[in-house]
């Protein structure tokens, strides 16, 4: 029986190793979750909701924004600093990407199915302009967390799950603003938050 026991020794080790080995995914979490608001319904698209809290880090993702129908795909884009955009042409016309915002790029004018890259270092909104079309518009916002969302057509939104703690919240709008809102984060709880969009001050 002896082969038994070295089976048997084996097992409890390799379940000790993968016991111990496991990382702390019991790290606690908590979600926030909540509606915003405005009086014209369009504008509860959109709306960035992030935690303020910064100091997160930097991240090293792609993302990508598309140029379709003469239009710049998503219009609103919120990413984590260190985060790369790969801006794609759909269309069957050059489209142009420039900014005269923060870091002021032009990456130049590229014909359809090409892509270019930009590595955001820097926190901000930047407005994302094409010189081949006056109307095209799409705003990249550049924050120091990696907890944000944006909300849906109807106003609804949802942050990553995230430690428990008090958080401060920021809401990014192109035409609106609202009050900074703070909220509490309990383990396995999803904290509710009502964000009412107002005319800029
Ligand atoms: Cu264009």
């Amino acid at each position: 029986m002896k082969s038994l026991r070295v089976v048997w020794a084996l097992f409890v080790a390799v379940a000790l190793t993968v016991f111990i080995s496991q990382p702390a995914s019991a790290t606690p979490k908590g979600k926030i979750a909540g509606t915003v608001s405005a009086e014209v319904a369009k504008h509860r698209a959109n709306t960035i909701v992030y935690i303020k809290d910064a100091g997160q880090g930097t991240s090293k993702v792609t993302v990508k924004m598309d140029q379709r129908g003469l239009l710049f795909v998503p219009r609103v884009l919120p990413i984590q600093k260190g985060t790369t955009i790969e801006f794609k042409n759909s269309d069957p016309v050059g489209h142009n990407v420039y900014t005269p915002d923060g870091d002021k790029y032009d990456l130049g004018t590229w014909p359809k199915g090409q892509s270019r890259k930009y590595v955001y270092k820097n926190t901000g909104v930047f407005r994302q302009l094409c010189k081949v079309h006056d109307d095209m518009i799409a705003f990249v916002v550049v924050l120091d967390t990696k907890y944000f969302a944006v909300s849906a057509k109807n106003g609804t939104f949802k942050l990553p799950p995230l430690p428990p703690g008090k958080y401060t919240l920021g809401v990014w709008h192109e035409k609106l603003a609202a009050d900074e809102v703070t909220v509490e984060v309990v383990e396995g709880k999803t904290s509710d938050v009502q964000i009412e969009l107002k005319a800029k001050k």
